[in-house]
């Protein structure tokens, strides 16, 4: 990130004061196409889209030089079976039944990668359709459980990943997941986990996207309250007094970026092979907290009868929050712990001039002065939060109050870098 840029996110976010980034619903009638990697610069996809939170599409020039476009797929561009079976046959994998609701998601069952590449070229020879139902790969760790090397190069656009860079510090899980599945595969309609961004890369193969700006689900919601289950499904869309969505259809080889809080629903429209990544860093950190909040309240409703009779009733809120969601406020303190103390450490190590990082070299000085600044504020509001008051924090080291007191003088110290 270069001088110029952080001072414009910074001025952003002041402007923002705290509200949601991309809260606004932006009215747009398509999704821009960048074609040429030459000249679209860091700098432009944080101002032309990552701030401002809305959706691109980058051409497949893009990703022209990764591996698995050259193994995992046959010279006339399909899957290649054989390759995958070789490498991969006898790891278990995730796989969704596409034709079950369950709330609003698919059950999941494991199996062998064999077997699912045998159910899928039954399947095809089914004329894509199958006694055994209609099945999806899903969120496949492949990077956490077998090697990725040599498959793709995280483009630098994505390279502010706080949520992999936590994982990876603590060597136990991550969010880079393998999608595959034939014709007629689908993801529900969805907004990400813990409102992250997702970057989605197809290798081979079509989808279809819808996409939603942030609120405009509020419109889709039933006498309940809840969100649909499949937007394309008859009597959603006509009968909805909301704008359409927003369509996109990736290519082969192309990437696209799903902005925080958007809801979507994707659609495979040929044997589809992606590479799928959830992020969070500065730019969503606001979203993220306030989506943790919103889960909280939601927690505490549900078992609000019990409230006065329980003494640990906060202390079960939080571990039932866990539970649902994946993190609760006492991770996420430790989850902003974490990069800062990364990002003091850049700081505090040299005030040299920016190297540009690649994704390589890691945030250099400008990035690690925005990310304090960022930190600082979330943080700031995280420690006056009522319920996290609550939270048995004497075990948090450092403590919490004495964080924000180390990012604010480091945001003080950088403000003339
Ligand atoms: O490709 C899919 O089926 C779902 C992808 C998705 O929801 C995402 O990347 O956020
Ligand atoms: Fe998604």
């Amino acid at each position: 990130m270069d001088r110029e840029t952080r001072l414009f996110a910074e001025s952003h976010f002041r402007g923002l004061r705290g509200r949601l980034p991309g809260g606004v619903c932006p009215t747009l009638d398509c999704v821009d196409f960048i074609e040429n990697p030459d000249s679209f610069s860091y700098a432009d996809f944080f101002k032309g889209y990552l701030l401002p939170n809305v959706p691109c599409v980058f051409s497949s020039a893009f990703t022209e030089t990764w591996g698995s476009r050259r193994h995992w797929v046959t010279p006339s561009g399909k899957p290649n079976f054989d390759y995958l079976l070789r490498n991969y046959g006898d790891v278990l994998v995730p796989v969704a039944n596409c034709g079950v609701r369950e709330y609003n998601s698919n059950p999941k069952e494991y199996m062998p990668l064999r077997e699912y590449i045998n159910y899928w070229k039954e399947y095809i020879r089914g004329d894509n359709s199958s006694p055994r139902g209609c099945l999806y790969l899903k969120d496949w760790h492949l990077c956490r459980d077998s090697s990725a090397e040599g498959l793709f190069t995280l483009p630098v656009y994505f390279s502010s990943d706080w949520l992999n860079e936590y994982w990876d510090a603590l060597g136990v899980d991550d969010y880079r997941f393998i999608y595959m599945g034939p014709t007629g595969t689908w993801s529900p309609f969805h907004a990400d986990i813990f409102r992250s961004f997702s970057w989605s890369v197809n290798i081979c193969g079509r989808k279809k996207w819808f996409f939603f700006p942030p609120g405009q689900e509020e419109a889709l919601r039933d006498g309940h309250g809840g969100l649909p289950y499949d937007v394309t499904s008859p009597g959603i869309l006509n009968s909805c007094p909301c704008p359409l969505p927003l369509e996109v259809t990736q290519e082969a080889g192309e990437m696209v970026f799903v902005p925080s809080g958007w809801h979507h629903q994707v659609h495979n429209l040929e044997d589809t092979i992606s590479i799928n990544h959830n992020w969070v860093n500065g730019c969503n950190l606001t979203n993220m907290w306030q989506f943790l909040q919103q889960e909280l309240c939601a927690v505490q409703q549900e078992v609000g009868q019990w409230r006065d009779t329980m003494p640990d009733w906060h202390h079960h809120c939080q571990v039932i929050m866990r539970s649902c969601s994946g993190i609760n406020f006492g991770e996420f303190y430790h989850f902003l712990k974490v990069i800062a103390e990364r990002r003091l450490l850049i700081l505090a190590k040299g005030r040299g001039p920016e190297v540009e990082g690649g994704e390589d070299s890691g945030p250099g000085p400008q990035q690690a002065a925005f990310d304090v600044s960022r930190i600082a504020e979330v943080l700031a509001s995280v420690v006056a939060h009522p319920d996290f008051q609550k939270v048995d924090t004497c075990v948090f080291s450092p403590r919490p109050e004495e964080l924000l007191q180390q990012l604010e003088e480091g945001v003080v110290a950088t403000a003339s870098l």
